[in-house]
């Protein structure tokens, strides 16, 4: 029953299932994957596509025959299993020369390279059929306050991305880029913290219909925000180009816990609103197996990511079809919420004694808005008892 198919576009990062369990304080607790077996593990669970950083498939600094033999390799599993590649994403924070950033390095020749490197795997991206590209300004930040002129430094990110939307325009390639949020770690402040700064920034660029967001639940809760929300503005906004499902509990570290861990209310609000809002983009997991597992955790949590979803689709199905939820949102007054406030213009509104002159401010004040009725029944379906 909660078994995944194509259909359900649930895709994984190689480097998911694929992290070997280092922290600030520990070393590695599991040997590397080869992402061929991630390929094929992750195809075998009913996964419809995985997603890479160019460092996941080819090392940095490999040559020519190491990077096409990787390659190769990487696609013919894809061809064997049928998954499909739909984002690829540039590893710009590992090498400690992108200490201080990328896009956004103090050092000019830092910049240039960061640059190179993207447009390189933006080849490959293609050439793998992918239509999303994933940026996560993972070092673009500071620790300190003179260390980084913001102004100035988004002046150079507005310019990256300026450069990386000329190319692919030029190209002819049919690919967008999606900007992922994130507050902080491993920056003590990272640069486009949050859904909305990446939203107001996006708008400032050249090109700007080439470029949307990808959030991270755990990102946006890092914040203390409400992860539904956010994705319901970049719905709004016609942004959200690819999201990261995974699990956080609270404001903390970036957890990454598997989907549906975490706050499950949130994840319950998230697959509502993707599977009612039209969301038609991969579900795509962004997560970390627990450290203290082995592979049987890894390839069990990526399992659940899938299973956790469809179990909370079904629960939110639940909620929309019953006819006493729809009694209490009518109750609720949501069917008013969706009324524009003066079809009536500016001038019906003025003309109008009763939207202010007679307005009884008491009744309306004394109005229940009956949520509580309707939070128990969503509890409720999510908890399976009704
Ligand atoms: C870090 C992240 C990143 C991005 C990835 C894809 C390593 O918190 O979430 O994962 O998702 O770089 O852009
Ligand atoms: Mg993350
Ligand atoms: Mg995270
Ligand atoms: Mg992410």
């Amino acid at each position: 029953k909660y078994t995944p198919t194509a259909q359900d576009k649930f895709t994984f990062g190689l480097w998911t299932v694929g992290w070997q369990g280092r922290d600030p304080f520990g070393e590695a607790t599991r040997p590397a994957l080869d992402p061929v077996e991630s390929v094929e593990r992750l195809a075998a669970l009913g996964a419809y596509g995985v997603t890479f950083h160019d460092d996941d498939l080819i090392p940095f600094g490999a040559g020519d025959a190491e990077r096409e033999a990787a390659v190769k390799r990487f696609r013919s599993a894809l061809e064997r299993t049928g998954l499909t590649v739909p984002m690829a994403t540039t590893n710009l924070f590992t090498h400690p020369v992108f200490k201080d950033g990328a896009f956004t390095a103090n050092d000019r020749d830092v910049r240039r390279f960061a640059l190179r490197k993207t447009i390189r795997n933006i080849d490959l991206a293609v050439e793998l059929g992918a239509t999303t590209y994933v940026a996560w300004g993972g070092r673009e930040g500071a620790e300190s306050g003179a260390a980084k002129d913001v102004r100035v430094a988004l002046d150079r990110m507005k310019e990256a991305f300026d450069l990386l939307g000329e190319y692919v325009t030029e190209q002819g390639y049919d690919l967008r880029f999606a900007i992922e949020p994130k507050p902080n770690e491993p920056r003590g402040d990272i640069l486009l913290p949050t859904i909305g700064h990446a939203l107001a920034f996006i708008e400032r660029l050249e090109r700007p219909e080439l470029v949307g967001v990808n959030p991270e639940t755990g990102h946006e809760q890092m914040a203390g925000l409400n992860f539904p929300h956010g994705i319901a503005q970049a719905l709004w906004a016609g942004k959200l180009f690819h999201i990261d499902l995974n699990g956080q509990s609270g404001i903390k570290y970036d957890q990454d816990f598997r989907f549906g861990a975490g706050d499950l209310r949130q994840a319950f609000w998230l697959v509502d609103l993707l599977e009612t809002a039209g969301y038609e983009g991969p579900r795509h997991f962004d997560f970390k197996p627990v450290r203290t597992d082995g592979f049987d955790g890894v390839w069990e949590s990526a399992k659940n990511c899938m299973r956790n979803y469809l179990i909370l689709k079904e629960r939110a199905a639940a909620f929309r079809a019953d006819p006493e939820v729809g009694q209490a949102l009518a109750a609720s007054r949501l069917d008013e919420l969706a009324r524009p406030t003066a079809a009536d213009g500016l001038r019906g509104l003025l003309a109008d004694t009763s939207a202010y002159e007679e307005f009884d401010v008491q009744a309306a004040a004394e109005r229940s808005m009956a949520f509580e009725r309707l939070d128990q029944l969503a509890m409720e379906h999510l908890l399976a008892v009704r």
